[in-house]
């Protein structure tokens, strides 16, 4: 059972914990921005909960609160950016078929130009 402790192996839990260097965008009470080190647009942020929980999913599942405050600070982030008028992307890969690849629920803040479309 998920319960937002740290979890040893967990690399954005080192970040968080300024284990791991990281470049800082915001950081508030319950969350943590930085940017992503392989970025595919011209601003690429990641904006995760201090507390570890696996995925989007499981966050929701968990607290809501700090669901609602990850998507908070997520426009937070975008407009200290400067990207939030122009619009940016929010993204949470969740699970491998995804590509999630880091089990620490995150969300990507993706803008800094058109972003490529998908769908319809
Ligand atoms: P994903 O949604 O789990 O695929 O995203 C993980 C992101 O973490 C990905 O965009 C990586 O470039 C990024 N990242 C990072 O910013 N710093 C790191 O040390 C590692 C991955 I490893």
């Amino acid at each position: 059972m998920a319960d937002g402790q740290p979890v040893a192996d967990c690399l954005f839990c080192k970040i968080v914990a300024g284990e791991i260097p990281a470049t800082v965008v915001r950081e508030t009470e319950n969350t943590f921005a930085f940017k992503d080190i392989n970025p595919q647009a011209p601003i690429h942020d990641l904006v995760v909960p201090r507390a570890h929980y696996a995925d989007a999913a499981e966050l929701a599942a968990h607290s809501p609160e700090l669901t609602a405050a990850l998507l908070v600070e997520a426009g937070e982030v975008a407009k200290a950016e400067g990207i939030a008028d122009d619009g940016y992307r929010i993204v949470f890969n969740t699970g491998a078929h995804a590509g999630q690849t880091v089990f620490h629920v995150h969300a990507h803040v993706l803008g800094g130009d058109f972003l490529a479309h998908f769908g319809s």
